[in-house]
């Protein structure tokens, strides 16, 4: 493989579109596949600069067969109808690189893709599509990406394609403990925004941030069992960090209820209380909360 890499970017939202025009500018071939399958060509311009304008041609059948990489950037629970019928049309040394929020959708298809190398990242990029044309990078943040199998063990290269677009990314062997730390933090912060409509900062305030408090504190021994050496006051100590740094944003559940979305629940809360049930865990605290999440969805969807 010579230093341009062929990519296709499968889910070109905020996050998809980012990565896109980055990858671009750095010299990468890439194109997207979105959920139309029409072919077409799409011009994104990053932070709506007139000289930052690119274009990818989309749905181009021919690209998705020669792709090195296949960057999924849809969200968890659309990983499967998205991907699963493109398989057939790719390689099998194309790289499969998921980035989403939550758990627990890399494992449901485990057996059609294990043929694959396959890996995992995620990010605390900003990123917000302002239009079908304009994608804004509204927070610089970090990534972190490793192996999902031993095929993708040897994709260390890709952290290397990764962090020359778009800095900084980092390997990290043990993905899944950072999926983990990820996911606490959006168990601690996104129901309860989602439920209450509030912004980040919201949760600070003592009410409510005892709620905050007692998810940490079930979450926390869900980590412990699942080998994550994060302490109660640790994680409430990141939260907080996290309440505070991102104090005037609506976290993502927040805005699929606002918009009447489907939301991640399933692979956020809904997979921490899977494992929670598997270790003994009880959990009365996520359990309601994710039962008011699935009300709001089904009173909207
Ligand atoms: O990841 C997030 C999200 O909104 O999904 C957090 C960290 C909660 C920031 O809002």
């Amino acid at each position: 493989m010579d230093s341009h890499v062929n990519i296709t970017i499968l889910g070109p939202g905020s996050v998809g579109s980012l990565w896109a025009c980055y990858l671009q500018k750095a010299g990468h071939n890439v194109s997207l596949w979105t959920r139309s399958s029409m072919p077409y060509e799409l011009s994104l311009s990053l932070n709506s600069q007139e000289n930052s304008s690119h274009t990818f041609s989309c749905n181009d059948k021919e690209s998705l067969i020669h792709c090195d990489l296949l960057f999924i950037t849809v969200k968890a629970w659309q990983v499967e109808s998205a991907l699963l019928p493109l398989l057939p049309l790719l390689s099998q040394e194309t790289i499969l690189l998921f980035m989403h929020n939550g758990m627990g959708a890399i494992d449901a298809i485990k057996e059609h893709i294990n043929h694959h190398p396959v890996l995992q990242a995620t990010t605390t990029h900003g990123a917000l599509k302002e239009n079908t044309h304009t994608v804004k990078h509204t927070g610089l943040g970090h990534t972190v990406i490793g192996p999902f199998n031993s095929l993708g063990n040897q994709c260390q290269f890709i952290q290397e394609v990764l962090t020359h677009s778009l800095p900084s990314t980092e390997w990290n062997p043990e993905i899944k403990v950072a999926l983990w730390k990820k996911l606490a933090i959006n168990c601690a912060i996104n129901p309860l925004t989602a439920i209450h409509q509030c912004q980040n900062g919201h949760l600070a305030h003592s009410d409510i941030h005892k709620d905050v408090v007692r998810i940490c504190s079930e979450v926390q021994q869900v980590l412990q069992q699942e080998n994550v050496e994060w302490t109660e006051t640790e994680l409430v100590s990141i939260v907080n960090q996290i309440i505070s740094a991102t104090s005037e944003n609506y976290s993502s559940m927040n805005r699929d209820c606002f918009y009447q979305r489907k939301t991640e629940i399933d692979n956020i809360t809904g997979y921490l209380l899977q494992k929670a049930e598997q270790h003994g865990i009880s959990a009365p605290i996520n359990q309601t909360l994710y039962n008011q999440i699935k009300q709001l969805e089904e009173n909207t969807l």
